[in-house]
C-alpha cells in the first residue's frame, strides 16, 4: 500500500511538473520582438552598381565609378516610406558584390572609390539621417557573401566582415533590424568559406543589444521561405531551428512558411517581396510594378498571417524612388486607409456563448487595446460581437496577446442572418494578427469560435470592417 502510494504520488507529481515545465518552456518572445512584430509593414531597398549595370547578382568586379546617383536624396525616400504608412527602412549596405555603401576601410570596394560626390559620399550616413528626421527604423543588410573582396574564402574574411558590421553598427545610431543573407552562388568550385556566425552576432548585439536578427534561423526574426511574400496559412512563430544553418543548411521551406506548433523558440517570420520583378532597379521593369490589388493581397498574405512585410522598392540610376513605384504605394495606402478606416466593433459589446470563463472580462476584446486581454480557462470558448444594428462587414481582424505566447490552433467566425448564425471563414492559426477578408455580409452580431488551443488562449483584440 505504502509503496502504491509512493508511486501514486511520484507519478503524479512528475506529470504536474511535466505540465508546468511544458507551460514555462512554451517559447514567447522578447520584448524587442514584440516591438518588432507591431512594426508590420517596413522598406526595403536594393541599391548599388547593380542598379546602373542591369543585374541582380554582381560579380564584384565591376567599375566602382558606375556607382554615380547624381541626384541622390534620402529624404526623398524616407518620406515616401513614411507617407506609404511604413515603419522602417532596411537597404542593402552590402550585396554579393561587395560593394560598401559606405566608406569601410575594409574594402576598396566602395562609395569612396565611386564618382558619387567625388568620393566622399556616405549613403548609410544619408539613409540613417533621413529616417531619424521621419521618425523612421533603419535597418541593414551585410550579404557575407562578398565577391570582390580578396580575402573571402579564408578565416581572415571573418574577421573584416566582423570590423564591416562594427562600422556600420558603431557610426549611424540605432539599428532595429540586421538582415543577414544566405544566399551563395559559388558554385561546387568556388571559394568555400566557413562563416564564423557566433562572432557576427557577437557584433551586433555588443552595438544593439535590441536588434532583430534575421535570418534563415532567426535568431530574431526567420526568413518566410519564398521571395512573394506569402506566410503559410498556418503560422506559428515558435520553430526548432536545432540542425538547421543559413543558407544551403536551412530549414526547408515549408518549416519556415508555416512554423512549428512545437516549435523551441519563438523566431517569427518576416515576408520579403519586392515591388518590381527584380530586387534592383531595372528601367525594363517601370511598366512591371505590382498592382494594388497583387499588393493588397500580399499584405493579407503577410501581416494578415502573423508575418512582418518588408516590402523592397529599389532606388533607381538617379537615386530616386521612381515615380511608378512612389505612386503605387501611395494608392495602396489609400485602400488599407479606406479598408480599414472604422472598426465597426470598437467598444461594442461581447457576450460569451460558450466557455467557463464567464466571469472573465470579455470587453477587452473590443477596447481598442493591445494590451488588454480575454483570458479563456480552456483551449476552447466563443463569443459574440454585437454591432447594435445591421452593418455590412467584410474583414476581420484577430489578434492574440503574444507576450504569453501563441496558443490559438483553430477558429471558425460567423454572422448572424437574423435568423441563424452561418459560418463565414474557418482557420487555423491567429498569433499577433490574423486578417480573413470575405464578400461583405449585412449583419448585426459576429460570432468567433475558438475550437482548439495549444493552451489557454489570450484574446487582445477583434477588429471587424
Ligand atoms: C537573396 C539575394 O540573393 C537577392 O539578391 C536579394 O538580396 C534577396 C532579398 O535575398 O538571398
Amino acid at each position: 500500500m505504502k509503496t502504491l502510494f509512493v508511486l501514486f504520488f511520484s507519478v503524479s507529481f512528475s506529470v504536474n511538473s511535466f505540465s508546468q515545465l511544458l507551460r514555462k518552456t512554451a517559447p514567447v518572445p522578447t520584448g524587442s520582438q514584440v516591438k518588432w512584430q507591431q512594426l508590420e509593414y517596413y522598406m526595403f531597398i536594393h541599391f548599388g552598381p547593380n542598379t546602373f549595370t542591369d543585374k541582380e547578382w554582381g560579380h564584384g568586379d565591376e567599375d566602382p565609378a558606375v556607382f554615380n546617383p547624381a541626384q541622390l536624396d534620402a529624404m526623398q525616400w524616407a518620406s515616401t516610406a513614411k507617407k506609404a504608412g511604413m515603419k522602417g527602412i532596411i537597404i542593402t549596405a552590402k550585396h554579393h558584390d561587395g560593394f560598401c555603401l559606405w566608406p569601410s576601410k575594409f574594402s576598396t570596394h566602395t562609395v569612396r572609390e565611386s564618382k558619387w560626390k567625388n568620393g566622399k559620399g556616405d549613403v548609410l550616413k544619408e539613409l540613417s539621417a533621413a529616417c531619424k528626421k521621419y521618425g523612421l527604423k533603419f535597418g541593414v543588410y551585410l550579404s557575407p557573401w562578398d565577391r570582390n573582396h580578396p580575402a573571402y574564402g579564408t578565416s581572415e574574411y571573418n574577421k573584416i566582415f566582423a570590423g564591416e558590421l562594427e562600422e556600420v553598427h558603431t557610426n549611424y545610431g540605432d539599428i532595429f533590424e540586421q538582415w543577414f543573407d544566405g544566399a551563395n552562388g559559388e558554385g561546387p568550385n568556388g571559394k568555400k568559406q566557413i562563416y564564423d556566425w557566433p562572432l557576427f552576432r557577437s557584433v551586433v548585439y555588443k552595438y544593439h543589444p535590441n536588434a532583430i536578427i534575421f535570418s534563415d534561423i532567426g535568431p530574431g526574426c526567420r526568413w518566410v521561405g519564398n521571395e512573394n511574400g506569402f506566410a503559410g496559412l498556418t503560422n506559428w512563430s515558435s520553430i526548432t531551428t536545432d540542425g538547421y544553418g543559413i543558407g544551403e543548411k536551412g530549414p526547408p521551406s515549408k518549416l519556415l512558411n508555416e512554423g512549428d506548433e512545437n516549435g523551441k523558440y519563438w523566431i517569427p517570420a518576416e515576408c520579403d517581396v519586392s515591388i518590381r520583378p527584380g530586387w534592383f532597379y531595372s528601367p525594363s521593369t517601370d511598366n512591371k510594378v505590382k498592382s494594388v490589388d497583387e499588393l493588397l493581397n500580399i499584405y493579407f498574405s503577410s501581416v494578415g498571417r502573423n508575418g512582418n512585410l518588408l516590402l523592397n522598392v529599389p532606388v533607381d540610376r538617379r537615386g530616386l524612388i521612381a515615380t511608378p513605384d512612389s505612386i503605387r504605394l501611395m494608392e495602396f495606402r489609400s485602400k488599407l486607409n479606406k479598408i480599414f478606416s472604422s472598426n465597426l466593433a470598437l467598444h461594442k459589446k461581447v457576450i460569451i456563448a460558450e466557455s467557463n470563463s464567464k466571469k472573465l472580462s470579455p470587453q477587452f476584446i473590443t477596447d481598442g487595446k493591445f494590451n488588454t486581454y480575454w483570458n479563456l480557462s480552456e483551449t476552447s470558448g466563443s463569443f459574440i460581437i454585437e454591432l447594435g444594428k445591421p452593418q455590412s462587414v467584410n474583414h476581420i481582424v484577430l489578434q492574440e496577446y503574444i507576450l504569453l505566447g501563441q496558443k490559438v490552433k483553430s477558429f471558425s467566425i460567423e454572422y448572424w442572418d437574423g435568423k441563424m448564425f452561418r459560418e463565414l471563414a474557418k482557420q487555423t492559426t491567429i498569433g499577433y494578427k490574423r486578417i480573413l477578408s470575405f464578400p461583405a455580409v449585412m449583419t448585426d452580431k459576429i460570432r468567433i469560435n475558438i475550437l482548439d488551443a495549444k493552451a489557454s488562449p489570450k484574446i487582445s483584440e477583434v477588429q471587424l470592417f
